[in-house]
């Protein structure tokens, strides 16, 4: 039996509002309603397609300076100077996507490179000791050996869902909205995180969504994530205000199914999603970039070592290969938005209304309610205060 979230007071003016029946555990039709739009199954894209000569020159001279250490010695700095000179015309650019504490704590290549790109790889960043005790608590979970709080989803791929016998890790693809579990928030916790997370978001953070991500060997085409932009989750503003951490537990490779970025797309819009027509299946809720196609040939492959971290802007265009290996491929995220000053925003008429209409549909199925459940409160529940205070994000 799952273990009861902390946040009962909330989850019960959210059940008041859906019109649910007294009676009834709330949270844990509120956990069963999170099912729903947690399904996360990557639908399937292929990121092998070749790109004209320049631009892999471009990519590479992207890579190896993003690549440098935190504090680049002489050789590597000229090496950042260098992508940054090949990516983008950087100079007398007004630095918006970065807050100003990020003066104080990233090198003027880190600032400008995430500037640039809308990314930033700090290698090293987490002793693998402590992923290696998150990791052990992810496994006990999949086994059944710890109790999972209901506000916790455990998920299948498509592919999985259909096999029978598969137990454990290997049948498990995402943990989501572990806000409740300190085993595995503690991650978003972590002080060497929110020192970089702060850099974007500003010194007031609220995590907006966790997940702990999964890729099992055999799964398939569909073990891929498709290219998307992660705005289109999230009903609040700005978006310069809101970053991603993506921490590789197991070395992240081509192989086995690395994050792939567009770098500089962060300064574009947010596009349409939909769901892609792939075979093998898609999962309820796993949007894509509709004209993602066009933009592959742009794409930076970040293979990452055991702690290593990439921070990333939610408009930034990325997603991740299959497994093509025998082992697993592991990573653990936190998305985080300023508490002081990002704000929920109404999401209609614009690309983040048919997501949010479907996933407020399903819940209200799952809660068998004809009540309307606000997308604002579903992520209101989700959210948690990881440092400073709470000023505009209530
Ligand atoms: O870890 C992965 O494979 C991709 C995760 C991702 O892009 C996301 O969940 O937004």
């Amino acid at each position: 039996m799952p273990r009861q979230s902390e946040h009962l007071p909330l989850i019960r003016n959210i059940a008041t509002l859906a019109g649910l029946d007294a009676r009834r555990k709330k949270a844990e039709v509120v956990g069963d309603f999170l099912l729903y739009f947690q399904s996360f199954s990557p639908p399937s894209m292929s990121f092998s397609s070749s790109s004209s000569s320049s631009s892999a020159a471009a990519r590479l001279a992207v890579t190896l300076g993003h690549l440098a250490p935190q504090h680049a010695s002489f050789g590597t700095a000229d090496c950042a100077a260098a992508a940054l000179t090949t990516q983008q015309p950087a100079k007398g650019n007004k630095l918006k996507y970065t807050h100003d504490i990020a003066s104080t704590i990233l090198t003027r290549e880190q600032r400008r490179f995430y500037e640039d790109n809308g990314f930033l790889l700090v290698k090293k960043l987490i002793d693998p000791s402590v992923l290696n005790e998150i990791k052990d608590h992810f496994v006990a979970l999949c086994n059944g050996e710890k109790e999972r709080f209901s506000t916790t989803t455990v998920m299948r791929d498509v592919t999985l869902a259909k096999q029978k016998g598969l137990k454990g890790e290997r049948a498990v693809t995402k943990v989501q909205d572990f806000q409740d579990d300190p085993d595995l928030f503690r991650y978003c916790q972590l002080p060497e995180v929110l020192k970089y997370v702060q850099c974007f978001t500003g010194p007031n953070i609220r995590t907006i969504h966790t997940m702990l991500i999964n890729k099992p060997p055999d799964v398939g085409p569909t073990g891929r994530h498709p290219l998307h932009q992660d705005l289109v989750y999230f009903p609040m503003e700005p978006a310069n205000r809101i970053c991603c951490s993506w921490t590789a537990m197991e070395p992240v490779t081509r192989a086995n199914g690395c994050l792939v970025v567009l770098p500089g797309t962060h300064k574009g819009e947010l596009l349409e999603h939909g769901y892609p027509e792939w075979e093998g299946g898609v999962n309820k809720a796993y949007h894509g970039i509709k004209s993602a196609q066009q933009e592959k040939g742009d794409l930076v492959y970040l293979e990452m070592e055991p702690g290593d971290t990439v921070f990333f802007h939610p408009i930034l265009i990325h997603g991740s290969g299959a497994n093509k290996t025998s082992g697993y491929r592991k990573a653990i995220s936190g998305h985080y938005a300023s508490a002081g000053e990002c704000s929920y925003i109404d999401v209609t008429g614009g690309p983040r209304e048919e997501l949010a209409r479907e996933i407020e549909e399903m819940a209200k199925a799952k809660l068998r309610t004809d009540e309307h459940i606000k997308i604002q409160d579903i992520w209101r529940m989700k959210s948690r205060l990881v440092q400073g205070e709470d000023v505009t994000l209530i």
